[in-house]
């Protein structure tokens, strides 16, 4: 199959002042990068939009201290060039932000990605036209496109959440969001700064901040499990031997379930003895990483399982933290380790033994308002010079929902996703033809690495488009059989998932009113990526397809 065919396309007809285009991209996170890239290369008029300044999404916004990726630099980068792997070094075994925004630029900047995307635009609004078969795209400089495919690049964890406290208005400190910090660098010495959540984000923040305030104050409702990250410089000899075994490496990313190289046991909990089990626990924490996870096979299916592994990690609270009671309030209890995503910190309960730091636990103690000095929680006001907002988002569905998306019969995605995202494969939604979503709520997004999930959405999307464009057809959408095939898939092996135990952002507990459930597909990567193929060898029969209606009137 060759996307040769797609080049050279002539000139649409237009109306004055719309631009016509085959492909809208709408961010430019990993996988509007991507798209943009992939697309531009089949030779197909593209424009991609951003509402941040610059390339990154999640890495462009988040710039708050200690922001790190949690999984593996060598892992957490794009495979799509074998150049880029060879030229591109990481410095440490888990990248920092400012270093992966480096990355990210060197890479914009190699493939010269920029000159096809416009920032500082927020796209306000997708129309489908039934007559004319494409995409009316509206943005907020006022400017309309129109394009025969339109690729929601929106990413999962893009639109921030604030908290649902009266007051926030009135504070008179300086606020500061994580998903939004500002560029410059901000000092907290000497300062009074709380921090509001205890998420990955807010453990990375407070074991920072920790250091440097005068008083930190962490707003704490519920404790995360966090294991030992155990970061490293990347020795030369290490990321040379990387770069001779890069293809194969990949391959095996692409044939895990998480989409990276970690261990992977088909051990079950209960096939050792409890002191071999220890065992295996103890060296996976001294390892660090997410390695527990995979110690056994079963830790997210197994509920007694889990338990044992969940107190193991209450000891080693109980072991670091030298106020007992400090130590008691951080120990998460009532939902199953791992069912809220794992973080991996550095000295995260070492920072409790600092004086200056402070533990206000909000499930006994909760946040009432905010002040216009700081916040009142039931036991009485703290004065704050600064409060940091850790608050999560409204993940997988939110920045879909958050403009008018409007497909066959003026129906919109608010309209579909009433009771809960639906899609087929994550990737396309019955009544919204030609319209491709990457890292999509119904596919592995945000269970497997984020890099992976992209380049494999955006390499089936531009296989679709050969498809049609080999066999003159103008629409592509899945059939409404397909789509509730998966959705019944997705739900069945969700079932069996602890992920349901935890109040997160997985299942949109995190949101007022956002309906509930877990709609991600959870049979890991390699099975996604298995059911997406097969889609494509039986011959598209999960799709229907249209003609274009000019020539079908001719
Ligand atoms: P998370 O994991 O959704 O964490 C948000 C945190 O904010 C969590 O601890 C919440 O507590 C807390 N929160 C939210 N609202 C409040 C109020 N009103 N009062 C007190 N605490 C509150 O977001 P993160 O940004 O940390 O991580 C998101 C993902 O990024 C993560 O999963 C990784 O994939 C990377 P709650 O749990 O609701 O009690």
């Amino acid at each position: 199959m060759t996307a040769e065919i797609l080049k050279d396309r002539p000139a649409h007809a237009s109306d004055a002042g719309v631009t016509r285009l085959d492909v809208v991209i709408v961010g430019a996170g990993f996988g509007g990068m991507y798209a943009v890239y992939k697309f531009r290369e089949m030779g197909l008029r593209i424009q991609g939009f951003e509402a941040g300044g610059n390339v990154g999404g999640v890495w462009y916004w988040n710039r708050y201290p200690g922001a790190r990726v949690d999984l593996p630099s060598i892992d957490y980068s794009f495979s799509f060039s074998p150049g880029i792997e060879q030229e591109w070094t990481w410095s440490e075994q888990y990248a920092a932000q400012p270093e992966l925004l480096r990355y990210i630029n060197f890479v914009a900047d190699r493939l010269d990605l920029r000159r096809s995307i416009q920032f500082d635009t927020r796209v306000t609004s997708a129309v489908w036209d039934e007559e004319r078969q494409l995409w009316t795209v509206t943005t907020d400089k006022g400017d309309r496109y129109e394009a025969t495919y339109c690729i929601m690049a929106t990413g999962p964890l893009s639109v921030p959440k604030d908290p649902e406290i009266p007051g926030l208005d009135r504070y008179k400190g300086r606020l500061l969001r994580a998903a939004r910090w500002p560029h410059e660098p901000v000092s907290f010495e000497g300062r009074r700064v709380g921090v509001i959540g205890t998420g990955s984000t807010g453990i990375q923040i407070v074991q920072e901040v920790g250091k440097e305030a005068g008083e930190l104050y962490v707003y704490q409702r519920t404790p995360s499990f966090t294991m030992p990250m155990r970061n490293e410089a990347l020795e030369p000899e290490y990321v040379a031997e990387v770069k001779r075994h890069y293809a194969g490496i990949r391959e095996a990313a692409r044939n895990s379930a998480v989409g990276g190289v970690r261990p992977q046991s088909t051990r079950a909990f209960y096939s050792v003895t409890p002191k071999q089990r220890r065992q295996l626990l103890e060296d996976a924490w001294k390892n660090g990483g997410i390695a527990m996870l995979g110690t056994f096979s079963d830790l997210l299916v197994n509920e007694e399982a889990n338990e044992h592994v969940a107190e193991f990690v209450r000891g080693k609270i109980d072991e670091v933290v030298e106020d007992p009671a400090i130590a008691e309030k951080l120990k998460p209890r009532g939902y199953p380790i791992f069912a809220r995503r794992p973080c991996l910190d550095s000295s995260y309960y070492e920072t409790y033994n600092r004086p200056n730091v402070h533990l206000i636990d909000c499930t006994t103690d909760p946040i009432v308002e905010i002040t216009e000095k700081g916040v009142r929680t039931q036991s009485g006001e703290i004065e704050l010079d600064m409060l940091i907002l850790a608050t999560g988002y409204d993940g997988l569905t939110g920045a879909l929902l958050a403009f008018d998306v409007v497909g066959r019969d003026g129906r919109t995605v608010n309209d579909k996703w009433k009771d809960g995202a639906r899609s087929h494969l994550g990737l396309m939604m019955e009544g919204f033809p030609n319209l491709f979503m990457t890292t999509g709520p119904n596919g592995p997004a945000a269970l497997a690495n984020i890099i992976r999930i992209s380049e494999h959405d955006v390499d089936w999307i531009a296989a679709a488009m050969v498809h049609m464009e080999n066999n003159g057809l103008a629409t592509i959408e899945p059939t409404a059989k397909a789509e509730q095939d998966w959705m019944d898939l997705v739900y069945t092996l969700s079932q069996r998932s602890l992920l349901l135990k935890a109040k997160t952002w997985y299942v949109g507990a995190n949101v007022k009113d956002k309906p509930q459930g877990l709609t991600l597909f959870t049979g890991g990567f390699m099975r996604y990526r298995e059911h997406a193929a097969a889609a494509i060898q039986n011959g598209y029969q999960s799709f229907a397809f249209e003609r274009a209606k000019e020539a079908v009137a001719a």
